[in-house]
């Protein structure tokens, strides 16, 4: 490999590296029958995951409206997490769990 070469490889991977710093990740923890923190404002490209962290109890994701659907079943210390790139309200509850709410708002 060429010192040039080399460059664009150090360059190439720098690049890689800020994207990844970029796409972010914001975590949402289940705890006593609740999504903590229930309401989120998040840019497009941002990616949640949700967090088990009852002792017991199991629950899910599930997106309301048109086009919605239902993550799998999170157990106790497990987690779940979907990338939002199309920015919109999105409203969800627990499976299992209809009393459980929560909502993610997705910016440009
Ligand atoms: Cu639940």
């Amino acid at each position: 490999m060429r010192i040039k070469d080399k460059t664009i490889a150090v360059l190439w991977g720098l690049t890689f590296l800020a994207g990844q710093a970029w796409a972010q990740t914001v975590e949402v923890g289940i705890k006593d029958y609740k999504y903590e923190p229930a309401e989120l404002k998040i840019k497009a490209g941002t990616t949640v995951k949700w967090i088990n962290n009852e002792k017991r109890v199991s629950h899910s994701i599930l997106f309301t409206g048109p086009d919605g659907f239902e993550s799998e079943r999170i157990f106790p210390g497990e987690g779940w997490q979907r990338t939002f790139d199309k920015p919109g309200v999105y409203l969800y509850t627990c499976g299992p769990h209809p009393e459980m709410k929560g909502r993610i708002e997705v910016t440009e």
